[in-house]
């Protein structure tokens, strides 16, 4: 009996400390917000009137009939987003101009206004059907500022912005992400509007509850702080926003570019930058497109960084991606999948090592995030045996953010035959971390975790 009974609890600790859930520490992602993480990377298109007038911001007084591509095609867009390994689009429905590339009820600045298609084409449709078919997420950049509506600068604008939103909130299908642009200029009559946000948002939730609303400061996702691809090495997804506003009155750029250590809120990054120099087509910038290479550094500070990655590539005054882009594009697409091709850790044996002992971590090498080690010390370190001795330039690290996000110091080290000596060390790991690092031979990887807000919750860790 004493010996079953001893047997029992010895099952019972290891049930517990294999099956246990850890508690959430501190603000965590709305289940949305972890679909949308998953995401990671996606295409930002820019189209409308500026593609053919050469411009960045148009004036909202442009002729739409100087809106004419000659070709233009939605599935080219989208194969060449897949082929780069893009899970989604962002377009340009509104920008700034205030054309519409929808034929929008409440404007009379539109593509049924244009030539296109003799007034009866709609790019919005044509990218959500060719996103569809390419299992692509679609969504939209509705700009508030709007140069060329009539009402805009006095609260009957605010009606208009939100019968606008309403059409293609409720016509196009499901939408991943919904753009909010920070600028807020003078209007054709000289005036300036103050936007209802509180209005907009909950409209916003009505006709699609599962969106992710990109802003300054979110609530779905909030601005990086810069538009050159970056996010900070120590990447927070928690941000305070009380007493900000978007726009003017938004966070220091330094602390969107990092997010705040103990932020009230979950509003992770996302990190908004172009294939070139400008956000609408030019073609004096044919001649320079970013290299294959310009993306996947920008990849690696990005989605590397825990950030997720939205990539702006313009169509050109055919309605085409244009070949420059697109081959650079099919490059960095290669690379991506080799980059996350041969892992050598997955599958091999990994141990948590915590107050000098060792316990079984193999969930941090089967490849499947949903599952993960924890340990019962703030300091742990986990090693992986690779089996055999392996050439390595990079090593991934995930932490199950479902938890809350915990490490910001840690160490990677190598066995060299003889002891472990350091190979790269990184601060906060989120959802992402990628660190690259001279070629180095080896049959052993050890991680120090050096300091973490609560016990770390580790889900997968990648050897390349
Ligand atoms: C900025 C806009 O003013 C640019 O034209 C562009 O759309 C960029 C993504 O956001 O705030």
């Amino acid at each position: 009996m004493r010996i079953l009974s001893a047997f029992l609890w010895i099952f019972f600790f290891h049930f517990l400390h294999t099956f246990a859930q850890p508690k959430p520490f501190g603000p965590v992602p709305s289940k949305d917000q972890m679909n949308w993480k998953e995401t990671e990377f996606y295409f930002f298109i820019h189209f409308g009137p500026n593609t053919f007038t050469n411009k960045e911001w148009g004036e909202g007084k442009e002729d739409p009939k100087l809106f004419a591509p000659t070709q233009l095609d939605c599935r080219q867009w989208a194969s060449i987003a897949k082929a780069a390994g893009a899970k989604g689009i962002i377009l340009t429905a509104k920008h700034h101009d205030g054309f519409c590339l929808w034929p929008s009820k409440f404007s009379i600045h539109t593509v049924r206004e244009s030539n296109w298609k003799n007034g009866k084409g709609d790019v919005v449709r044509e990218l959500s059907e060719a996103c569809k078919k390419e299992g692509l997420k679609f969504g939209v950049y509705i700009s508030p500022w709007d140069r060329n509506h009539p009402a805009y600068g006095s609260e009957s604008y605010n009606d208009v912005y939100v019968s606008t939103m309403r059409e293609l909130l409720t016509q196009y299908g499901d939408l991943f992400e919904l753009w909010w642009d920070g600028a807020n200029g003078e209007g054709p009559n000289g005036k300036k509007q103050v936007y209802d946000f509180s209005r907009f948002q909950d409209s916003v939730f009505k006709w699609q509850p599962h969106v992710i609303i990109f802003s300054d400061i979110g609530p779905g996702t909030r601005w990086c702080g810069n538009e050159k691809g970056f996010i900070n090495e120590t990447n927070w997804n928690l941000l305070d926003t009380a007493g900000f506003s978007r726009g003017a009155g938004a966070p220091p750029t330094d602390t969107l570019n990092r997010g705040n250590f103990n932020g009230k809120n979950w509003i992770p990054a996302e990190v908004d930058v172009s294939i070139r120099p400008g956000w609408f087509y030019h073609p004096e910038e044919d001649a320079k497109v970013k290299s294959a290479a310009e993306l996947m550094k920008i990849y690696l500070e990005s989605a590397g960084r825990g950030a997720n990655l939205i990539l702006n590539v313009p169509p050109d005054r055919r309605g085409l991606i244009h070949g420059e882009d697109s081959a650079t594009l099919v490059a960095f697409g290669k690379a991506l999948r080799n980059l996350n091709a041969n892992n050598v850790a997955l599958g091999k044996q990994a141990i948590l090592i915590e107050n000098e002992k060792t316990l079984s971590a193999k969930s941090i090498t089967d490849g499947d995030r949903t599952t993960f080690t924890t340990s019962s010390v703030l300091e742990p370190s986990f090693e992986i045996d690779l089996g055999e001795v392996k050439e390595i330039d990079h090593v991934q690290l995930m932490e199950s953010i479902e938890l809350g996000q915990r490490v910001y110091a840690f160490i990677v080290d190598y066995w060299d035959g003889a002891g472990f000596r350091a190979l790269v060390s990184g601060t906060t790991v989120g959802y992402k971390r990628i660190l690259s690092f001279r070629k180095v031979k080896t049959s052993k990887i050890r991680i120090n975790i050096l300091k973490s807000k609560a016990e770390p919750v580790i889900a997968e860790v990648g050897v390349y």
